[in-house]
This record gives C-alpha cells, sequence and structure tokens, in this order.
C-alpha cells in the first residue's frame, strides 16, 4: 500500500466544516495610486486602453458589416458567427496584460477579444527578432515601424480567419469561434460551451512539470462564460486541478498546485437567457471554488467593467501561482451589451433600462475618463491612439477581404498530420529510473501474452521519450482495472505514471491539453463504453484541433480503451464502439487482435502525432503469441493476411479474427478457401490490401464484433462496392453483433455475438 495513505479508522466525532470567505469587489485603487505603486506604469495604461480599443473595434466591424456600415469593406457579405463580446473588453485586456508570452490561454465562442489581447500583449513584449520571425514581409522593418506592422498583421490574421481565408490563424479552417495563435501561448476558443476548461487543465498540468529553469514559470488563462460552470467537465476540471497528489510532498517531488486561473467571464447570460435565479442556485459563481480543496481554492469576485480591477486580481493569482498554491478561481463580472449572437434581439430576458445601467460603467469610456480625468494622458494623446486603431482595423479588414479563399482542392487538408517522433528532444531523452523495470517474462518458447506485449511496448516507448506520460482511473499503484500497467509506477515514479479521478471527459480532455503543449500522454479508460462519458473530447477536441487550427497544433496522444463484451457484463461493459470514432474524422483507430500486433501497433500509436484510440480486446489479454523482445513498430493503415485463401475474401479484426480463422478451417472442409484479412488499424484503412484480396476472390464477407447497424462493416462493404464491382461474383455481406443491447445471460450473449457458426453461414451464402 502507498505510504501516502494514512489507516482510514471510523471517526464520527460531531464537528462543523467550513468553508473560506471569498472576497467580492475588493479592488479600490485609483490609477495614480497604481502609478505610485508602480504596479503598472504609463504605457502599460496606455497598452490596455489601446487593446480594449482594438477590441471593440473588431467587434463593432462585424455589427456593422451586417449593415454594410463599415465603409472600408462596403463590398464585402460576411457570412458566420457574430457573438460580440462588446462590453466585456475589460476582462481580456485586464488579464492578458500581466501574461508572458509563454503564459498561455484558452478561451471560448466569444472569444475574439481573448484573441487579440493575448496577442496585442505577446507582440508589446517581442524584441525585433522575434517580431521579423512573425512576419517575414517586414524583414527590413525596425523598432516601432516594425512593431507596427505586426500588430496590423496580428488583426489581418484575426480578421482573415474570421472571413474564412487561407492566411487567417487557422487558414480559414476553423473560424472565429476556434481563434488560436500557439506562438503567442493561445491555446484556442472554443465553440462547445465548458470544452477548452479540461484542455487548459491540461496545457497547466504540463506547466507545471515542464520547467526550463532559464524562463519564467508558465502558467495558464482559462476564460470561460457563466454558461460554462453548469457544464460537467468544467466541474470535473476544477476537482481535477485541486488533486492531493499535485501537493502531497509524499507523492510528487514537485510540490505544485496548477498554475491555471480559472477566469469566469460572468456576463450574466448564457446564450438567450439568465442562469442566477432560474437555473443555477447561487449569486455569485466564485463560489464553485469550494468544495473541491479543504481550504477553497483561491476565489474572488471582481469588477470585470474596470480593466484595472481584473489586472489587479490577475497579479495576485499569479502570485498565489508562483507560490505553488494554485489553482486560483476569478469571477469576472461583467456585461455583453449585444444579443448571444446578432439574430438575437434580446427582449426576452432584459430590458433597455438594465443595459443603459451597464453602459454607464463602460469599461472603455470610464478607463478613458479616467487617464484624462486623472490627467495620465492629454486628450491630443488619446485620439492619436484611437485613430491609430481605427486605421490599422480598417487596413487589415480590407486586406483579408482581398487575400485568397482557401482552394476547394484543399478541403480536408490538415485532418492528419504525416508526421511522427522521430527524434526525441535531448531533455527528454534522460531515463529517471525509481524503481526495477518492470520487464515481461518470457516462456521458454517466446511467448508473451496480449497485455504483456501492451505493457511492453508502452515501457520501451516511456524509455525511449520522457514526454510520455500515463494516467487513467487507478493505473499507477494498482497497474489498472486489467493489470496492464502494474509495475510502471515503480519503474518511472509518480511524475509520468499516476491515478486520475473517474472523470473520463477530463481525463481525455486534459490529455488534449498535455498534447498540444508538446507532451505525449497515454491516457486509459477502463471500458470503452466508458469513452461516450468523454466524447466531446475525444471527437469534438482531440479529432479536431489539427484541422481547425490549419495543422498549427498536433495532438499526439493515445486514447487506450478495452472492450468487454464476450464476460456477461451487460449493456454498459461489453460494446464494441470503434465504428463511432471509425465516423470521426480526425482520430486514427486501432485494434490489434494478437500479441505481436499489439506490441507493434501500441509502440506506433505513441509515436504518431495523431491522436489514436487504442482498442483493446480483454478477452484477448490472455491469449499468447511470440513477441520479439526487440524493437519493432507496425505502421497503420498495413493489414495483414492472417490466412491466404482464393474463394472468399474475410475481412475481419478484433477478437472476431480468432472465430475467422476457426471458420477458415472448417469451411476449407467442406472445400472452401477463404482469404482472411485482419485491417490492423481502422483508420487509416489498408484499401490496397482489400481491393487486391477481393479482386482474386471476386467474394467479400465483412465481419466485426460491433452491432451490425450503422457498423463500420457497412463502410468497408461500399468501399468494396466501388471500388470492386466489375469482379463481384456475389452481393457483399456484413455481419455484426445482433441490433440490441449487449445481455448478460449467457446464452443470450453467446447469440448476440457473431459465432464461428455465423461466419461459416455467412460465407456458405457467398457461394
Ligand atoms: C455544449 C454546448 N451546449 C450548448 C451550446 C450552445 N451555446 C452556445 S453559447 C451558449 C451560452 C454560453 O454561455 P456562457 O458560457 O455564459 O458564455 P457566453 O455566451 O455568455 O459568453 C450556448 C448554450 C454550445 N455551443 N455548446
Amino acid at each position: 500500500m502507498g505510504n501516502y495513505y494514512s489507516d482510514l479508522t471510523p471517526d464520527f466525532k460531531m464537528r462543523e466544516i467550513r468553508f473560506n470567505s471569498i472576497k467580492a469587489y475588493s479592488y479600490d485603487r485609483t490609477i495614480k495610486d497604481e502609478l505610485k505603486k508602480e504596479t503598472v506604469g504609463k504605457d502599460s495604461l496606455m497598452e490596455i486602453y489601446e487593446c480594449m480599443l482594438m477590441i471593440r473595434e473588431f467587434e463593432e466591424m462585424i455589427l456593422k458589416l451586417r449593415t454594410g456600415a463599415y465603409e472600408c469593406i462596403k463590398d464585402y457579405e460576411y457570412r458566420g458567427p457574430t457573438h460580440l463580446s462588446i462590453g466585456q473588453e475589460a476582462t481580456s485586456a485586464g488579464a492578458c496584460s500581466i501574461l508572458n508570452i509563454s503564459d498561455y490561454i484558452t478561451s471560448t465562442h466569444r472569444g475574439h477579444g481573448d484573441s487579440i489581447a493575448k496577442g496585442y500583449f505577446a507582440i508589446r513584449q517581442m524584441d525585433d527578432d522575434v517580431l521579423r520571425e512573425r512576419c517575414p514581409e517586414c524583414k527590413d522593418m525596425k523598432g516601432g515601424e516594425l512593431r507596427e506592422a505586426v500588430m496590423e498583421d496580428h488583426v489581418f490574421r484575426t480578421i482573415a480567419e474570421l472571413f474564412g481565408k487561407e492566411s487567417g490563424y487557422g487558414k480559414g479552417r476553423g473560424g472565429g469561434m476556434h481563434i488560436f495563435d500557439f506562438r503567442v501561448g493561445h491555446l484556442g476558443a472554443n465553440a462547445i460551451v465548458g470544452g477548452g476548461v479540461p484542455i487548459a487543465t491540461g496545457a497547466a498540468m504540463t506547466c507545471r512539470i515542464d520547467i526550463d529553469k532559464s524562463k519564467p514559470p508558465r502558467m495558464l488563462c482559462c476564460f470561460a462564460g457563466d454558461g460554462a460552470y453548469a457544464n460537467g467537465v468544467v466541474l470535473e476540471s476544477l476537482n481535477w486541478a485541486c488533486q492531493d497528489q499535485f501537493t502531497n510532498p509524499k507523492m510528487t517531488s514537485i510540490v505544485k498546485g496548477l498554475p491555471i486561473v480559472y477566469c469566469v467571464v460572468n456576463n450574466h447570460f448564457g446564450m438567450t437567457g439568465r442562469a442566477d435565479g432560474e437555473v443555477t442556485g447561487v449569486d455569485f459563481l466564485a463560489r464553485r471554488g469550494a468544495g473541491f480543496d479543504l481550504e477553497n481554492m483561491h476565489a474572488e469576485v471582481v469588477n470585470g467593467m474596470d480593466a484595472m480591477a481584473v489586472r489587479d486580481a490577475l497579479q495576485r493569482a499569479r502570485k498565489i501561482i508562483e507560490a505553488g498554491k494554485g489553482p486560483v478561481l476569478l469571477e469576472l463580472n461583467t456585461y455583453r451589451y449585444y444579443g448571444h449572437s446578432l439574430s438575437d434581439p434580446r427582449n426576452e430576458y432584459r430590458t433597455k433600462d438594465e443595459e443603459e445601467k451597464w453602459k454607464q460603467v463602460d469599461p472603455v469610456f470610464v478607463f478613458r475618463k479616467r487617464l484624462l480625468e486623472e490627467g495620465i494622458f492629454s486628450g491630443k494623446e488619446i485620439e492619436t491612439i484611437e485613430k491609430q486603431v481605427a486605421e490599422r482595423n480598417a487596413k487589415a479588414a480590407r486586406r483579408a477581404v482581398d487575400s485568397p479563399d482557401p482552394d476547394p482542392e484543399d478541403v480536408i487538408k490538415y485532418m492528419y498530420t504525416d508526421s511522427f517522433s522521430e527524434k526525441v528532444p535531448k531533455p527528454y531523452q534522460k531515463l529517471d529510473p525509481k524503481g526495477p523495470e518492470p520487464k515481461v517474462k518470457r516462456g521458454s518458447d517466446g511467448q508473451i501474452n496480449y497485455r504483456d506485449a501492451i505493457k511492453e511496448g508502452i515501457v520501451e516507448e516511456m524509455k525511449r521519450d520522457a514526454r510520455v506520460v500515463l494516467y487513467g482511473e487507478d493505473v499507477a499503484d494498482y497497474g489498472g482495472a486489467f493489470k496492464l500497467t502494474k509495475g510502471l509506477l515503480e519503474y518511472f515514479g509518480r511524475g509520468r505514471v499516476f491515478n486520475a479521478p473517474i472523470s473520463e471527459a477530463c481525463i481525455c480532455g486534459t490529455g488534449v491539453g498535455m498534447a498540444m503543449t508538446g507532451y505525449r500522454p497515454i491516457v486509459e479508460l477502463m471500458y470503452m463504453d466508458f469513452a461516450l462519458m468523454a466524447s466531446d473530447q475525444i471527437s469534438n477536441q482531440a479529432a479536431k484541433w489539427h484541422y481547425m487550427t490549419g495543422g498549427n497544433v498536433k495532438v499526439p496522444m493515445v486514447i487506450r480503451c478495452s472492450v468487454g463484451g464476450g464476460k456477461g457484463y451487460g449493456g454498459q461493459h461489453s460494446q464494441s464502439l470503434e465504428s463511432i470514432f471509425c465516423h470521426i474524422p480526425g482520430t486514427y483507430v486501432a485494434y490489434p487482435s494478437n500479441p505481436y500486433d499489439a506490441k507493434g501497433l501500441i509502440k506506433t500509436a505513441i509515436r504518431d502525432d495523431n491522436p489514436v484510440i487504442f482498442v483493446e480486446g480483454q478477452l484477448l489479454y490472455g491469449m499468447k503469441g511470440v513477441v520479439p523482445e526487440e524493437e519493432y513498430l507496425i505502421p497503420f493503415g498495413e493489414a495483414k493476411i492472417v490466412r491466404e485463401g482464393t474463394d472468399i475474401s474475410l475481412i475481419v479484426w478484433g477478437p472476431a479474427v480468432q472465430d475467422a480463422i476457426k471458420a477458415a478451417e472448417k469451411l476449407a472442409a467442406e472445400g472452401l478457401d477463404v482469404e482472411i484479412i485482419d485491417p490492423r488499424t481502422l483508420v487509416p484503412f489498408d484499401w490496397t490490401a482489400v481491393e487486391e484480396s477481393v479482386k482474386k476472390t471476386g467474394k467479400a464477407l465483412v465481419v466485426s464484433q460491433c452491432v451490425d447497424i450503422g457498423s463500420y462493416t457497412g463502410e468497408i462493404v461500399s468501399g468494396i462496392v466501388e471500388r470492386c464491382f466489375d469482379y463481384l461474383d456475389a452481393p457483399v455481406l456484413k455481419l455484426g453483433a445482433k441490433n440490441g443491447i449487449a445481455p448478460q445471460a449467457h446464452t443470450l450473449e453467446k447469440a448476440y455475438l457473431p459465432s464461428v457458426e455465423d461466419m461459416i453461414a455467412a460465407a456458405r451464402r457467398l457461394v
């Protein structure tokens, strides 16, 4: 038993459990006070103002585009989302004004402001060399002229993305709701409400462990709306971020809470209705900080209409985080002046009077007034910057309209990357063993089982590359529900092999965040059925970010999940769901059917730069086979001819392969020579092997343990018909599990899964 647990003793002493208090609106300084205290410089004040103006100008441009009132591009008809953040500028500018280039943010569908602000303050921090790197066309410029050109380029790339242009940040693939810029630490806006929060949490895990002592410590600012704080995955993330294992010295050598600030951008409206008074039970969302940590997460409510108050809270958050006491939760209380989008007239859920009251505390005008009244800047200085911002936006908008659209030929370009971890960067080649290596024992015949083959592949890859980490429910001390990872903790240590809360969405989402920021997580989902709990993080996040960023980010992660079918575990622990993930563009799907393939494929999965769903058959865990001790990889997209034959092509994967072999042997006795093809990876799929076989045999049967309706087997059937129609002597058949729910009763489950006899019957039908 791990020495970090103390014995549980029954203790029912009467007591009272208290939560710490949460401060609200504690900021009360003037700008002059700030200058005197040197918490801000005059330049920074102008930067904050300029940044807020840039956001407003950008958002008002969208507003005017709808009526043709944006003069310089009157000829352009904008189509696409219009989630404006006018009124919320202080949250973006105030927060980003304290971030370093190397700090990260994540944002939301209403995230143009966050994106503009993160880029703006990063550009203000860049020296001339870095500026030139960002903008190769500006290579002959320097100083102020260079910075201005790069700033204009930032606005241009943002507008170009909004307009779906090839020169946009995401080459027009993601659009405004998925805006990002990894070069300045913007990890992406998310159009799935709450979807970015576990990703941010995972990126913060990277910041916590991946420390370069020559650089300032990194932190993450996660912007998400008030609506998102009702979402399960967001609450899972708060729980995740507060885990004891990050700060318990018995469990980690990096005693440091997660360096993340959860910024709740509380504009008081979800989509087209209010949360408080109806669909939530609290007055302040900062209360969400209680309940996950013994002393509360450090939480505050902040006046989000005041950039200086936001900045002050973020400065405090940074100190807390640098002291190792993260995470922090800040509720930034603000208001959006327009509807959810421009098609929302907003009169059903709020009054004009209410809007007017908020406009009285407008972040841009009030800040301007304070700068003037406190004598920080003259009217002329302010007007100069206002003019510059408007002209810059207009110029960038014109340029964006005139820039080329993506080529329709490239519609699916960037869906996958061809890249692969060829060489491990030097700092990650170092192995730091904490105990004995978990060596897999071979029998005298050189055989090991499927479970150990996967384990051996994982160990080899983790030894090769320190960026590979492994986590999931009880995978560390216990070795996972199926003991596949037993011994890895003792060898690699808890920094690389650790247990996760029972939060499948967060397990996958944090994996996405770690992968985006340079790590290569292997995450384990105990049963494939539970992948449905994480379906957004797998299908909308892991799968899509490479494409949505025009190939600018890679998500090299492996999601291991096992299929429990055949054990009498019933409807929620037995499903073969690989077809679902084959339907989601952006993920690879591998399903080894034997120990040799299992080792070779897991190693490839770990080195591949795409997200891979790695399916394991629980009934195969005990299967033995000869597996070389030395290194080998099995390329994705290369099927295996399990048995050569001339009469029927039987395409089959997973545990059904063994049954197919038995069926082929029986059919051989009847004089039917079956060729068995195991694709090994369903995505990418080896069409060449299947085509060659079917052209030879003229008959095809496709078998899997997926429920027949909507199964990937149907996709293969249609592909065969399309490719081999002239060679076919019979209809192509498919066989799967019955169109029902996996039953518990042995008799029923036997009838449910495709059997050897079913395969024989189908083959006979073909001839
Ligand atoms: C998971 C999910 N459910 C519903 C929606 C539709 N939707 C888009 S924005 C929105 C409201 C989000 O509210 P909040 O998080 O407060 O952000 P805000 O729009 O106020 O900035 C909803 C429900 C969505 N995009 N994602």
